[in-house]
């Protein structure tokens, strides 16, 4: 790792101009800034388009929103101090505690005076005459640096689907991503839910608990196991305490950045009957771990197939009507080739007296209405309250939206236009002293988040000290290794059961005319981690170092 302690004389700068503009005052945002202010010592600022800090927490404040990374490892793992002193309540944390938390890590390491709140960014472009960026934001206002670090999230930009009458809709409508701060008031409510991802799953039981009637309007079938949360107890919060050096060691040595690890077994290497009691236990003890009960769930269609039928049975055996069980149960992908959720009583919902499954791949919704939703059978569901759980426009999205132009003014979207393509997920060609935290190609949303989100902050802030250390003004890939990780990102992919999922958001194939590309890094972080220290050590290979004067 390199040296993220080291400075060089800071430049004398004007009124906007800085070291570095970093866009987005989520997990990753927090910590740019503490890495690259508080330890390099360069000026910096956050640019965040919300009126609070929190990212993907400010935003996601539907009912059911909770993490499904265990509290204990959803956390900053640089600091033993922070581990110290916050106390996480639940197994898995809920929206507002996970805000709080973040709201303590901003306080303790004063970092909210440099965060700009209600400032949306609008574009950046490169200059490459004096080698810095240009930052404008919807109101006007300009900022200059040398470094421009999105730190935007990879699932940050909603995805409202153009279902044709929704204009018509007499009703209200909500996408769970940019939920009512005042929350939403179900009670006497019909209301009509679409999607049944990781968010529809945590949402329809809460819904469900307080609407008149609820109707889940499903399109693809979809796998979850119990999450089982609960109060922590004292001792378990102690003994984080005590043996946090030994999880962040496992999470810095796993595939997705979770704190258990992935047992080294073959499906078949073990009894059918022995295989059985094994997913008992793990569905007993629910969450995500689920997939690592055997190495290869996630690699063999036929090891997978054992997980899998023993979700679709427990499905069966939850869910009173056969019929409804058996469109719930008839999922067409592998286990976990989709983001796996884990669920507080999802399955259970449907036997409750309000609620209702339509099958939406058998019956497709026509349109909206005035008063609710048509099938294409003619079959009308009238609705007070239309809840879209339908996922974003997911890691391009949020990029895309801001007009980001590099060198002679080529887009981001010119240079994405067949998919993304990046180094290592953390510099675009064409795009110098461009980072991208937990950009397309790095391994991103396949862990837990806040692992890869502080190995990407530490990366870029020791870049960045190397950088002044060696008087280099630009840095930007090669096309080469782009190319190169290209390739890599694709190998990675196809050795997983991930590309199998073809409706999957992974593929953006979730948004119309998105091109299909696997995008986040299926090597794992532990290797990813290994990767990106060795082009460190070897001087930034794949990318091409600039010497010409930076500071404006
Ligand atoms: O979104 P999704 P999400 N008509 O894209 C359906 C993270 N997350 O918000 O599969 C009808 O997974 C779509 O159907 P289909 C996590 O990484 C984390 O649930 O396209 N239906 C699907 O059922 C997760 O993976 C936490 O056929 C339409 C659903 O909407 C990611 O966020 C909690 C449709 C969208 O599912 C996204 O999850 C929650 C249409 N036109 C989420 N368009 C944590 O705990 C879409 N759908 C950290």
């Amino acid at each position: 790792m390199p040296d993220v302690n080291s400075t060089s004389p800071a430049p004398v700068f004007g009124e906007g101009q800085y070291d570095a503009i970093i866009i987005g005052a989520g997990f990753a945002g927090l910590y740019q800034l503490h890495c690259l202010r508080n330890r390099l010592g360069l000026k910096a600022r956050v640019l965040e388009a919300a009126d609070g800090i929190g990212g993907t927490w400010y935003w996601n404040r539907y009912p059911g929103a909770r993490c499904d990374s265990e509290s204990h490892s959803y956390c900053y793992s640089f600091s033993d101090e922070l581990i110290r002193d916050w106390e996480w309540s639940e197994r898995y944390p809920e929206h507002p505690e996970i805000r709080r938390y973040l709201d303590f890590v901003a306080d303790r390491f004063d970092l909210k005076r440099d965060i700009q709140l209600g400032t949306r960014v609008a574009g950046a472009s490169f200059d490459a005459a004096t080698s810095r960026w240009t930052v404008t934001t919807e109101a006007g206002e300009t900022f200059s640096a040398q470094f421009l670090i999105t730190a935007v999230g990879c699932l940050s930009s909603a995805n409202v689907p153009k279902i044709p009458g929704l204009e018509d809709f007499r009703g209200d409508w909500y996408h769970t991503g940019e939920w009512p701060h005042e929350g939403v008031d179900f009670a006497g409510k019909r209301v009509g839910q679409i999607g049944t991802g990781s968010t529809g799953i945590q949402a329809a039981p809460v819904i469900a608990s307080q609407a008149a009637h609820l109707t889940v309007f499903q399109r693809t079938p979809n796998y979850s196991v119990p999450a089982h949360n609960a109060p922590l107890t004292q001792a378990f919060k102690d003994q984080v305490k005590s043996g946090y050096a030994d999880i962040r060691r496992t999470m810095h040595a796993t595939t997705n950045g979770h704190p258990f690890t992935i047992d080294d077994r073959s499906v078949f290497d073990v009894s059918p009957e022995e295989r059985t009691e094994i997913y008992e236990k793990a569905w007993a003890k629910g969450g995500l771990q689920f997939r690592a009960n055997f190495r290869d769930i996630t690699t063999s269609l036929e090891a997978n197939a054992t997980a899998a039928e023993f979700i679709k049975d427990k499905i069966r055996a939850i869910v009173k009507d056969p019929e409804t069980a058996a469109k719930l149960a008839d999922i067409d992908h592998p286990y976990a080739a989709k983001r796996p959720p884990i669920d507080s009583f999802y399955f259970e919902t449907f036997n409750r007296e309000n609620v209702e499954l339509a099958d939406i791949r058998a019956d497709p919704i026509e349109r909206i209405t005035q008063t609710g939703i048509r099938l294409q059978s003619g079959k009308e569901y009238p609705l007070d309250i239309l809840v879209f759980a339908t996922g974003f426009d997911a890691m391009t999205g949020p990029f895309l939206r801001m007009d980001i132009r590099g060198r002679d003014g080529l887009t981001l979207g010119e240079a994405w236009e067949a998919g993304p393509r990046t180094y290592l997920g953390l510099n675009v060609k064409g795009f110098p002293n461009l980072f991208t935290i937990t950009g397309p190609g790095s391994p991103s949303v396949l862990c837990n988040m806040p692992v890869p989100i502080e190995q990407h902050a530490e990366w870029i802030a020791g870049c960045i000290a190397h950088m002044r250390k060696n008087d280099i003004a630009t840095i930007e890939a090669t096309e080469e290794a782009t190319e190169a990780w290209a390739a890599e990102v694709n190998r990675a992919a196809e050795a997983t059961l991930l590309p199998q999922a073809s409706s999957s958001w992974y593929l953006g194939a979730n948004v119309p005319g998105k091109p299909r590309v696997f995008m986040p890094y299926a090597g794992g972080m532990a290797k990813y981690r290994g990767i990106c220290d060795e082009v460190a050590a070897e001087g930034y290979k794949g990318f091409e170092l600039g010497k010409v004067a930076a500071h404006a």
